[in-house]
Formats: structure tokens, C-alpha cells, sequence
């Protein structure tokens, strides 16, 4: 399913006010210095065996024409590289010519990139070909990487000289301040570390705005957005960036009023030109949660339209059914998920996003827009439960297709009884078969849907099981696509193009200090 969306002569409305607020509340990045804590030679181009170099080897390990030298700085960084480098041998009468491959994760530094053919641009893929003309010489790259590993290949030489490497660094960049943040020591190591990895990812993707991923596409989403402010508050409680990106989002939008899906920062702000049903809604669900962590009255004043413009365009896009219309739900993302029916799950999300719309309305003392959105949240509520539940099976059913998203969606809704809810979600527990989740995305919906419904120990243990194998798959960060019985499965077309820290796979930390933790501590 590639989500392409171009729409000509798009022109984004823009609201100056907004834009200028969102402005002031850029954040100040700040920085560090890291090096490599070792190092390793692939044993062949794109082979996954290795052999160690320990660190005090590596200045003086030198590349010779075909020869790689990868450096290991022991965690994933987001930032800017220097080199310094020499040579051994005669003075070098050729230029070196270099590839650097940047890499989040050990299998992505051997993958080789010539063999994607996804429908993403190759161009995500952190490789560079460069010719360096003076040596010794600092090698400064202009360009912001996120990765772990640096895959260093000596493409061309001469005969006469080889390369050396003296010393490499990254100054590393985030608004986020990691050791400002507590670190969970709950005595549980899985839980703790699980924990420690969300907080790094959330803090990696943290620049200017909430990036969905520091690789790729660098860039403010809704969907993402709403994750990260969720575990933002139980953790960093940077809400100014929250703000800031709640203003982007109003900022500029489709020309009718629309939240878009995402929007581009530099070298101005623009919105993009693609819209997701689901996503817009979560505009409005973000914002009330951030005004319940604030209080802040400006942003109400200021948003307050643009949430209820979205709640009201979802209205206007159901069928006779008085369910979300088809033509609205082909605009729906849920989950990177070809074999999705997402019928039901965009109902559900405009069901739940009314409850967030009432609260907000209720903030305002909105009274008659608070009471119009019950009477919607109720008729919705029938005509959902009216074409998508099952007494028979006792589950949600989306145009004949049982899924756990559409058990998860509808529980979040609250559509049913919490019997049914409860029912719902012990079906989607026995499912073996149909669409899988495959994002963290869903994944954090499925574990809030369980806990809604009480299913407490099913929750965590999913959590454990889910974000764990990431874990044991090697995650310095969580990823943005994973799915422990395909491992290689990637939305794209091919998994180097896949992000490895990613925005929305930061939850755990928020769901074990708001649901896990008092429990966990009883336990002890
Ligand atoms: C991808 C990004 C982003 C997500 C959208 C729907 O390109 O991974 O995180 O929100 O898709």
C-alpha cells in the first residue's frame, strides 16, 4: 500500500499567527560529542561476519582499495560526523574515494542498497560517495545521520598509499535532555530496559518538532505526534514542543481546513498534501490531552476551531448507514497493513476523537457544541454497533473480516458495552489468522485497548513480548516496523529504507508509568 498523495497546484492555507507562535517556541538543540567505542572489518562487502578491532587499533588500521573499516559508537546517535584523516605509505597522488554508509542497526550496514526497489525514495538510504583530494585532512559532513554504525569502504586509492582513519566523532543533536529524565529501576531488567530504549528513541526523535524518525522521513506527523506527547509527558514534560507542534499543524493546512497528515519545517513551514482521515482526528485528541497536561488557555483560544473543523469534516463524510463513507476510510492509515479492512476502525476513530472533541468543547463552555457532539457520539455509536457488531461471533466485524484493529478501535470507542469491549478484545487475543499488526503504532492501541477492557496481564505480557523481541533483536532504539515472526517485513518494499528509532514505537515508558508500574511495584 504506498501512501503517495499529490495533489497540483496544492496550496496550503496559511495562518500567520500560528505560524509566528510556533516560531517562538522553537526549541534550543543541544549537543554532545560521542566517538566510537570500537570497531570491526565486514568480512566481505555485503556479508554480516565480522572481525573485531578493538578501539586502540583503529587509527592505525589502514584501506587499502576494497577494504571496509565500520566504527561501532556503542549507541544510536542523531547527528553530524567529522573525520580526520591520514595516510600511510607515499604521499597520495590520486584523491581517496570514499563510501560511508551511516547504519541504525548491524543489518542494515550489510544490506546491499542496490537491491531495494521499494516504493520509497532510495535517497532515505544514509550513503554518500565522496572523493577527498587532501590528506591529512578533517573531513566535515554536512549532513544530519542517525545511526550506530558507520560503514567506511575505500572505493578507489592508489597504489601508493592507503587510508587512515585518526579519529572520528559525532556531535550529536536533541531538544531532549536524557539525563534530566529518571530512569526507571523498577528491579524488573526486561521492564527497565524496555523502558530505557523508549525514553532513547523519544529522545532521539526530538528536534525542533516530534520527528517520526531521525533517518527518515525527518519529519512532523499527527499520528506520531500524539505518541510522543502521550510519553512526553510522563517523561521529558517538554510541552512547549508539543505546542510548537500543535501550532505547525494549524499553521497550514489543506485550503478547506483540513489537518494534513504531516508537514515540512524547512526550508518553510508547508503542510504536505496528503490527508489521513484517522490522522486529523488525532489533531484533536492531542490537543485536548495536552490541554488536560497545562492548561493552557492561549492554545485553547488559538486551536480550538481548528479541532472542531476536523471533528465536523469526519461528520460530514459518513453514508446512509450513518458509518464513515468508503470514499473516507481509502484515507485512513491505522496500520501499515495491505489485507486491512479499515471500515470499522474509521468509524471507530471518529467515535473516540467525539469524546476528546466533548471534552474540549466542555473546557471552552462550548455548551451547545458539547451537546451537539453527544447527540453525534450517541447516533454513531448505534449505527456503528448497527453494521459492525456480531452477536453471533461476538466481535467486531468489518465488511466480513474479523481483525484485532477493529476490536482494538472500537473498544477505544467505547461502541459497545464493556461486556462486548471485554468480548472483542479476548477475540482479537485468539486470532491466528488475518492481517497482522506489524507497527508499534498498532501495537500501542492494542495494549491501551486490553488495559481498557481490564485484560491487565494479557496487556503487559504483550508489551513484554512484543517490544522484548525487539529488544532481542538487537534494538539500540525501537523500530518503526516490527512483526517478530517476519522480521524482514517492511511497508516499502524493502527493510533498509525501514526507520530504527521511530517516533511512535516510544509508548512502553508511557504505559508502564501510567498503567504497569503500580502494579509491578505491589508485586514486589
Ligand atoms: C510513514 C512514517 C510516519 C507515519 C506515516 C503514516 O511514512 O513512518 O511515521 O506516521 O507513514
Amino acid at each position: 500500500m504506498a501512501l503517495i498523495s499529490i495533489i497540483e497546484d496544492f496550496h496550503p492555507l496559511a495562518n500567520e499567527k500560528l505560524l509566528s507562535r510556533a516560531e517562538e517556541l522553537r526549541p534550543i538543540l543541544r549537543h554532545t560529542i560521542r566517538e566510537p567505542i570500537g570497531g570491526f572489518r565486514l568480512k566481505e562487502r555485503y556479508s554480516p561476519e565480522k572481525d573485531e578491532i578493538v578501539l586502540h587499533q583503529l587509527p592505525h588500521l589502514s584501506l587499502g582499495k576494497g577494504e571496509n573499516l565500520c566504527l561501532d559508537f556503542g549507541e544510536h546517535l542523531v547527528g553530524y560526523l567529522t573525520l580526520e584523516l591520514s595516510y600511510t605509505g607515499s604521499h597520495p597522488d590520486a584523491p581517496a574515494f570514499l563510501k560511508l554508509k551511516f547504519a541504525e542497526t548491524l543489518g542494515e550496514l550489510s544490506e546491499n542498497s542496490q537491491e531495494y526497489d521499494g516504493w520509497l525514495s532510495r535517497s532515505w538510504i544514509q550513503e554518500e560517495y565522496l572523493h577527498v583530494d587532501l590528506l591529512p585532512g578533517r573531513l566535515v559532513l554536512p549532513r544530519r545521520y542517525a545511526f550506530r554504525y558507520l560503514k567506511i569502504t575505500m572505493m578507489d586509492t592508489s597504489p601508493k598509499y592507503k587510508l587512515l582513519i585518526k579519529q572520528a566523532e559525532c556531535r550529536t543533536e536533541s531538544s531532549a535532555d536524557l539525563s534530566a529524565v529518571r530512569a526507571l529501576q523498577s528491579g524488573d531488567t526486561q521492564l527497565d530496559r524496555i523502558h530505557a530504549v523508549s525514553l532513547k528513541t523519544l529522545a532521539n526523535c526530538m528536534q525542533e518538532e516530534f520527528e517520526d524518525g531521525p533517518k527518515r522521513d525527518r519529519r512532523l506527523w499527527v499520528g506520531d505526534l500524539r505518541l510522543m506527547a502521550l510519553t512526553n509527558a510522563v517523561s521529558f514534560r517538554h510541552f512547549d514542543l508539543v505546542k510548537r507542534c500543535l501550532y505547525l499543524f494549524g499553521g497550514s493546512r489543506f485550503p478547506d481546513g483540513r489537518v494534513s497528515a504531516n508537514v515540512f519545517t524547512r526550508p518553510a513551514v508547508e503542510a504536505d498534501d496528503t490527508f489521513l482521515f484517522d490522522y486529523a482526528l488525532l489533531y484533536t485528541v492531542t490537543l485536548e490531552e495536552y490541554l488536560q497536561d497545562t492548561n493552557d488557555s492561549e492554545a485553547l483560544c488559538d486551536l480550538y476551531d481548528i479541532a472542531m473543523q476536523q471533528i465536523e469534516y469526519a461528520l460530514r463524510q459518513l453514508d446512509e448507514s450513518g458509518t464513515v463513507k468508503e470514499e473516507a476510510v481509502k484515507d485512513c492509515f491505522i496500520d501499515w497493513c495491505e489485507e486491512l479492512d479499515k471500515t470499522a476502525c474509521a468509524t471507530a476513530v471518529l467515535l473516540y476523537a467525539l469524546r476528546y472533541a466533548r471534552r474540549l468543547a466542555r473546557r471552552k463552555n462550548d455548551w451547545s457544541q458539547a451537546n451537539f457532539l453527544l447527540q453525534q457520539y450517541d447516533s454513531l455509536r448505534q449505527a456503528a454497533m448497527r453494521r459492525f457488531w456480531d452477536e453471533e461471533r461476538q466481535c467486531f466485524v468489518s465488511n466480513s473480516q474479523v481483525s484485532a484493529a477493529s476490536q482494538v478501535w472500537m473498544t477505544l470507542a467505547d461502541a459497545g458495552t464493556p461486556e462486548q469491549s471485554g468480548r472483542a478484545m479476548r477475540k482479537a487475543l485468539s486470532l491466528t489468522e488475518g492481517p497482522r499488526m506489524s507497527t508499534p503504532y498498532m501495537h500501542h492501541y492494542y495494549v491501551t485497548a486490553l488495559l481498557r477492557v481490564g485484560l491487565r496481564e494479557e496487556a503487559e505480557e504483550h508489551l513484554r513480548h512484543y517490544w522484548g523481541s525487539m529488544l532481542d533483536a538487537g534494538a539500540d532504539t525501537f523500530w518503526e516496523c516490527w512483526d517478530p515472526e517476519h522480521p524482514e517485513r517492511s511497508p516499502y518494499g524493502g527493510s533498509v529504507v525501514n526507520s530504527y528509532c521511530h517516533a511512535w514505537s516510544c509508548t512502553p515508558a508511557y504505559l508502564i508509568e501510567k498503567y504497569l508500574l503500580e502494579t509491578i511495584n505491589k508485586e514486589d
